[in-house]
């Protein structure tokens, strides 16, 4: 008798066991997720959630309109210092802004398709992917092509690469990809179009709902072709920059026109002084630039965090500070955006 019931106290001792530790396990997990959504709290993301595009911009886990403003990184090849947790909690407590741009540069300064080295860029947008998460800020993550105008020059690594990073991301729901940052050399919307449609498909196999910004011919200003033939997913933008000195009231007057016709547009760059990222500043332009962006609640991404002696760097040339920076660091540029990002939200 006793040999028979030892076994069956066994199995049950075993199922209570099993049952002990999966349900220790679930707790572990719950407080887990608990902890790390409570150090969220009062954070961009913490508060806002994942975003999707509705109408002509971005809205929040409740629905309501959120648009995103932050600084862009120059060329993470170039300038790697500024991947920084210290920079970017720097610019969401001081600078009031709840996104950072991550620029990697697929053909000049080391770039991923000219020779740079790949797993270096892969792993230091993987670490300002993870700043942002832990800090509850978004990441647009951006394939800055520029001299390489047409995005199909690229598009296999650019498939691959998107593939990859969406399957390592997809769980974050803070990131945005922005897929080809100024396309030009003449390339037609078609082209861009076709292009998007592959890297969009490898983008949605991991994270079906991510937000894709797409850029949009002659340096990503016309976005009147891409209203004559919108891409047919969900959640995709359309790219617009501006550098104030240079572009004016006629692409102010597009940008209104495209967003009151029912656009989604995105200003990822823009700078307040010429098209080179030099020359003087025009803040009468960029104000009157500022007023467009807050009045259609878009979102926009400033060029550029470094301390390039160049007027688009918003930190004082040499300035070698990543983080904590007060007035004396700033360039003209700086202490300007600042204050636009300060007030605006
Ligand atoms: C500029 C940088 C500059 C760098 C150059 C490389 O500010 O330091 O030498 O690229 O060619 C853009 C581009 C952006 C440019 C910026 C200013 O997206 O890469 O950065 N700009 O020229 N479009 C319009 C202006």
């Amino acid at each position: 008798m006793g040999k028979r019931i030892l076994p069956s106290v066994g199995r049950e001792r075993c199922r209570w066991l099993s049952f002990l530790s999966a349900s220790a396990l679930l707790l572990a997990l719950l407080f887990a997720s608990k902890t790390a959504a409570a150090s969220l709290q009062g954070t961009p993301f913490g508060e806002h959630g994942v975003l999707q595009v509705e109408g002509t911009g971005l809205v929040d886990e409740k629905g309501e309109r959120y648009p995103l403003q932050g600084m862009s990184t120059h060329g993470i090849a170039w300038f790697p210092q500024y991947i920084d947790r210290e920079a970017f909690r720097t610019l969401r407590d001081d600078w009031g802004t709840n996104c950072v741009r991550l620029a990697m540069y697929t053909e000049e300064y080391g770039g991923y398709c000219s020779g740079g080295d790949k797993e270096a860029l892969k792993d230091l947008l993987d670490k300002g992917v993870t700043y942002a998460s832990e800090l509850g800020m978004y990441a647009v993550v951006d394939w800055h092509i520029l001299s390489d105008g047409d995005p199909g020059l690229h598009q296999q690594e650019a498939v691959a690469f998107f593939d990859e990073m969406a399957e390592r991301w997809k769980d974050r729901g803070n990131v945005l990809y922005e897929i080809c940052n100024e396309p030009d050399s003449g390339t037609d919307w078609e082209k861009i179009r076709s292009y998007a449609q592959a890297v969009i498909v490898a983008i949605r196999r991991h994270d079906p709902d991510a937000v894709v910004i797409v850029g949009t011919p002659t340096w990503s200003q016309e976005i009147d072709k891409a209203l004559e033939h919108p891409l047919e997913y969900d959640n995709v933008m359309y790219a617009l920059h501006f550098y104030a000195a240079t572009h004016t009231d006629w692409l102010r007057e597009r940008c209104e026109s495209c967003v009151q016709q029912g656009l989604p547009v995105f200003i990822s760059e823009f700078g307040m002084c010429d098209a080179s990222g030099n020359g003087a500043n025009d803040f009468a332009q960029a104000s009157a630039w500022m007023e467009l962006i807050r009045k259609y609640g878009l979102s926009c991404c400033c060029w550029d965090l470094a301390d390039k002696a160049e007027s688009s760097s918003v930190l004082r040339p040499g300035c070698g500070k990543v983080s904590g920076w007060t007035q004396e660091d700033l360039s003209e540029a700086g202490r300007w955006i600042r204050e636009q990002f300060r007030s605006g939200r």
